[in-house]
C-alpha cells in the first residue's frame, strides 16, 4: 500500500490516509488502496475504525482535481462509482467507524466523514462542499448525505453557496459531534472506539444496521427492522451473559470482555 497506512490497537484499527504531499486527496489508487484495506479488516478481531488523514493540516481535501480534470465522460462514470462503491462499503461496513477529521475535509473528503457512522473533529478542521465552484455537483453523495445530516436547508445552504464551514460551525450544526484541540483528536477518537470495542460487538452490530437500515423506510417497516435485529441477540452468548452478569448477585465479580459470539 502506498497510500493507506492501518494499525490495530487491541481492539481498534485505525486507517489513515497517507498522501500528505497532495493534502490526501483521494485518487484512484487511494480509492482502490480503501477498498483493499477495508476487506481486509478482520473482523473476528477489530471491533471499532477510526478514519483519519496524515499530518496536521488536512483530513481529506476532495477527490484528485488533478486526475479528474481530464476524465472523459465513461472515464468520470467510472471514477464515480469507484468512489460511490468504497463509501457505500463504508458506511455499511459491519462494525462503527469514527471519522477523526484533523484539518480540511473538502469535497470528497466532506463526503468521506459523511459516510463514517460518527465524526469528530480537531479545531482546525474545515467542512465544506466546493463542487459548483468547479463546475460539478457533489459527486460522493454529498447532496443525500448532508441533507440527511444537517438537514436539507443547510445542506442546500452549504452546497450552493459551496462555502467553507470550520468545526464550531460544523458542531453548531450537528455535523461532527465534538471538536477537540488537534493534539487530543486521535487519543480521543481511541477512547470512544475502545468504549464501543467494549459493548457487546453483535449487538452494536445490530444497532447500526438497525439505525442505517431504518433510515431507508417508513416507521412501520423500521420498527420490524428493529424488531428482528433486537430477536436476533437472544441467539448470542454475549446476551446470555451480559444479561446474568446483571442479574448475578455477587458484586465481587469482574465482568469479562464479550466473546463477539
Ligand atoms: N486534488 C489534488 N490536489 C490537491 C487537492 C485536490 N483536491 N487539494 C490540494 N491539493 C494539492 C495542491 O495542488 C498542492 O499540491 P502542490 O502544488 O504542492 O503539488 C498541495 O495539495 C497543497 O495544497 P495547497 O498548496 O493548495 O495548500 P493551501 O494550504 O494553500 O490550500 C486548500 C489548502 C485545501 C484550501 C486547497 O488546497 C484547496 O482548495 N484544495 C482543493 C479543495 C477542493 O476544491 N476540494 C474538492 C474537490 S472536488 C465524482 C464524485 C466525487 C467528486 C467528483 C466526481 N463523480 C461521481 C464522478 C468529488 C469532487 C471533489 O471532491
Amino acid at each position: 500500500m502506498e497510500f493507506i497506512l492501518y494499525e490495530v490497537n487491541g481492539a481498534v484499527g485505525t486507517i489513515t490516509i497517507n498522501r500528505e504531499k497532495a493534502l490526501n486527496a483521494l485518487n484512484s489508487q487511494v480509492l482502490d488502496e480503501l477498498n483493499a484495506t477495508l476487506e481486509a479488516v478482520d473482523l473476528d478481531a477489530v471491533r471499532c475504525l477510526i478514519l483519519t488523514g496524515a499530518g496536521a493540516k488536512s483530513f481529506v481535501a476532495g477527490a484528485d482535481i488533478g486526475e479528474m480534470s481530464t476524465l472523459t465522460k465513461a472515464e468520470g462514470e467510472a471514477f464515480g462509482k469507484k468512489g460511490n462503491d468504497v463509501f457505500r462499503k463504508l458506511e455499511t461496513f459491519p462494525i462503527p467507524v469514527i471519522a477523526a477529521v484533523n484539518g480540511f475535509a473538502l469535497g470528497g473528503g466532506c463526503e468521506l466523514a459523511m459516510s463514517c457512522d460518527i465524526r469528530i473533529c480537531a479545531e482546525n478542521a474545515v467542512f465544506g462542499q466546493p463542487e459548483v465552484g468547479l463546475g460539478i455537483t457533489p459527486g460522493f453523495g454529498g447532496t443525500q448525505r448532508l441533507a440527511r445530516l444537517v438537514g436539507a436547508g443547510m445542506a442546500k445552504q452549504m452546497i450552493y453557496t459551496a462555502r467553507n464551514i470550520k468545526a464550531d460551525e460544523a458542531l453548531r450544526i450537528g455535523l461532527v459531534n465534538a471538536v477537540y484541540p488537534a493534539e487530543e483528536l486521535l487519543a480521543q477518537a481511541q477512547k470512544m472506539a475502545g468504549g464501543i470495542a467494549k459493548n457487546a460487538p453483535i449487538a452494536v452490530r445490530n444497532c447500526k444496521k438497525a439505525i442505517n437500515e431504518g433510515l431507508d423506510v417508513d416507521m412501520d417497516k423500521a420498527i420490524v427492522i428493529e424488531e428482528k435485529l433486537f430477536g436476533d441477540c437472544f441467539e448470542t452468548e454475549d446476551q446470555k451473559y451480559g444479561m446474568a452478569f446483571f442479574l448475578d448477585k455477587n458484586k465481587e465479580k469482574v465482568k469479562e470482555p464479550f466473546q463477539n459470539k
